[in-house]
């Protein structure tokens, strides 16, 4: 029988250092795999990968006629969301994760991970993976070693992120790389030396999705789904870059990265976009515009770094090199550029699978097609009364397969940004657009952006909860000192700030149905923020921010009646109050951490709404 013992020999390729050896030997001899592999990122690798996945039950092979180099793989019923209960931030003090984090005690957390690890990869391939955030060498990107027992983990990795070979060789010359260890916890072998079966989707009830920010370490255990799973994306791109960007005076954010061109005069312009999970990113920043004149280039759909460049603007690049997107509601009407770039070379997760081989979710087509095999693998009809597709069903793909990148996303330094947006979903209160008075005002909106739950995490979908900047679960330090770092941020790039907007594409009328179109009819409320940034149009001081002056938002060829267009904007003094209230209430809970800054914007916001009621107050109508 293959027993791991003190005497494994990891074999690193040639030029790894010791110490990088020293740390992949301690790893495999606490979980005791049966063999070591150090991934090349090859393609050959991958397609070694792909086989043996078909081969353990983990991926079906879709039809390869219809979509080429495309597989389905099924998680678990437990294991479909990342779990932000089991999510922890293990800093030395609890008041430097804040009362938003789940803090555990590192040294007891240590201790757990020891136990939890000793002998969790028994039986299986312990995958060593080099990786990049970021374009290899670039200014702005950095490094990273993934450990892994999941071969799933591995070929998501080489999609979402720069893997193999050059990224260790970097490494090996000495650059700084952080450690991320996963196991799904589930060993083939067990502690009396038996075998057991293998499984579609190996993972345990147990879960530890683990961060050290002092020492910038990452250890997530039991899940092998998305960010529980792929540590380069939420656990090392947002939540450990949050806290070295904290201390070295960049930004790490949950945003997407767009770039517009006015075709009248070819000026570009890039916008960053802060929306929670599954609330537009990816429909954002594959925007088809529905008003002529504006080209739309995506760069990132998910997190966004940004740095002060010399010239004392802000640059931003997309950490990542693919997308992890939400598949239902992915459409041709919806997000025709999404759909396209699924025709080949897509790893699919938890859709539905067709009589012919080929992928449904819920919003693919009006009609569903009249049998599936659902998501959990079982026969489906239309009359079954379930999604066919579980709601946070997504797809994998390589960035470069989307019809809308920009040629030079890969662009090291990144691209200027002109303009911040901050979204969610909002039933009511909230208007289509507004732009903060300044940088401060666009801080106190991000620390005050509540939205309604999506399927992206565990826990109560629909339900209203704050989560500022779209980043409670990815801020891997007290959010107070998170804020306070943004308005220190504010103050290094002075005049050459991007300008701030609050959106919200998810305003709902009476009968509750949405009254914006979204999708590609947000472009009418982007030409409005870029017209803005250009200084081209004046704009209506409001309780939110500033408005779209009368006629300017550009509403020609939709079917928007002047009272709903109205409804998009209208501000309710009293709806407004009881959101100044609430956020009031949302800041004690982080005592004198919150910045003064903050309490000042508060106060300035009551003062509008006092305003607003004043008899004489007509501001707030945006008519065409
Ligand atoms: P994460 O990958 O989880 O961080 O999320 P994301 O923000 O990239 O989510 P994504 O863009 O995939 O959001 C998808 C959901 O938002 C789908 O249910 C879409 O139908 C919905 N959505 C996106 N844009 C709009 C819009 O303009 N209007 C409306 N009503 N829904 C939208
Ligand atoms: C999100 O939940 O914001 C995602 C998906 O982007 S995951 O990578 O699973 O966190
Ligand atoms: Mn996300």
């Amino acid at each position: 029988m293959p027993q791991l013992s003190q005497s494994i020999v990891v074999s690193p390729p040639a030029g790894v250092p010791q110490s990088v050896t020293d740390w992949v030997t301690s790893i495999a001899e606490l979980t005791k795999p049966d063999t070591v592999h150090w991934c090349d990122g090859s393609l050959a690798e991958r397609d070694q990968l792909y086989a043996q996945m078909v081969d353990s039950g983990m991926f079906v092979e879709l039809n390869q006629d219809k979509r080429p180099g495309c597989y389905l793989a099924r998680s678990a019923p437990s294991d479909v969301a990342r779990v932000e209960s089991r999510t922890f931030i293990c800093s030395e003090n609890p008041d430097d994760a804040g009362p938003t984090n789940n803090w555990a005690n590192p040294t007891t957390m240590r201790e757990t991970l020891h136990r939890v690890f000793e002998g969790s990869m028994r039986g299986r391939t312990m995958y060593v993976i080099p990786f990049s955030m970021g374009p290899l060498g670039g200014p702005i990107s950095k490094l990273g070693i993934e450990i892994t027992d999941s071969p799933y983990v591995v070929v998501s990795m080489r999609m979402m992120t720069r893997m193999g070979t050059p990224a260790l060789e970097r490494i090996n010359a000495g650059e700084y790389w952080v450690p991320a260890v996963h196991s799904v916890g589930c060993p083939l072998i067990d502690e009396a030396g038996n075998r057991h079966a293998e499984v579609a989707w190996p993972c345990n009830d147990d879960k530890y999705i683990c961060h050290f920010p002092e020492t910038r370490e990452i250890w997530s255990y039991g899940s092998g789904y998305g960010g529980n799973a792929l540590l380069g994306k939420k656990c090392y791109a947002l939540r450990i870059a949050s806290v070295l960007a904290r201390d070295e005076d960049w930004l790490a954010e949950h945003m997407l990265i767009l770039r517009v061109t006015r075709e009248s005069d070819g000026r570009q312009f890039h916008l960053t976009a802060a929306f929670p999970s599954a609330c537009g990113k990816t429909n954002l920043a594959m925007l088809r515009p529905t008003i002529p004149g504006w080209k739309v280039e995506t760069i990132g759909d998910d997190i966004a770094w940004m740095r002060p460049g010399r010239d004392g603007r802000l640059y931003a690049i997309n950490p990542e090199a693919g997308f992890f997107g939400v598949a239902p509601g992915t459409s041709e009407k919806t997000n025709p550029t999404a759909l396209h770039a699924l025709d080949h070379d897509t790893i699919f997760t938890n859709v539905a699978l067709t009589d012919d081989g080929d992928v449904w979710w819920e919003g693919m087509t009006k009609q569903p097609p009249s049998h599936l095999i659902d998501w959990q693998g079982n026969d489906w009809t239309p009359t079954s009364g379930r999604p066919a597709a579980h709601p946070n069903s997504r797809f994998t793909v390589h960035a470069g397969q989307a019809e809308s990148i920009a040629p030079d996303w890969e662009a090291p330094q990144g691209v200027p940004v002109d303009a911040i947006l901050f979204g969610g979903r909002r039933s009511r209160t909230v208007p289509l657009i507004s732009e903060a008075y300044d940088w401060n005002h666009g801080v106190f909106v991000g620390a005050t952006v509540s939205s309604r739950q999506t399927a992206a995490a565990e826990g109560a979908v629909g339900a209203l909860r704050r989560d500022p900047f779209a980043m409670l679960p990815f801020c891997g330090y007290n959010m107070a000192d998170y804020w306070a770092h943004w308005l220190k941020m504010g103050e290094l790039l002075g005049d050459q700030a991007p300008l701030i907007f609050q959106v919200n594409w998810f305003r709902r009328d009476a009968d509750d149905h949405f009254l914006w179109p979204g999708f590609g009819d947000n472009s009418r409320a982007i030409e409005w923020a870029l017209r803005r940034v250009a200084g081209e149009v004046p704009a209506v001081d409001a309780i939110s921010g500033r408005l779209p002056a009368s006629g300017d938002l550009n509403i020609d060829g939709l079917d928007l009646p002047a009272e709903r267009l109205a409804m998009l904007f209208a501000l309710d003094p009293d709806a407004w109050d009881e959101e100044a209230d609430l956020s009031e209430e949302y800041f004690a809970q982080f005592g004198d951490r919150v910045p003064a800054e903050l309490r000042r914007q508060l106060e300035a916001l009551r003062t509008r709404i006092t305003e607003a009621r004043q008899p004489e107050s007509s501001k707030n109508l945006v008519t065409a």
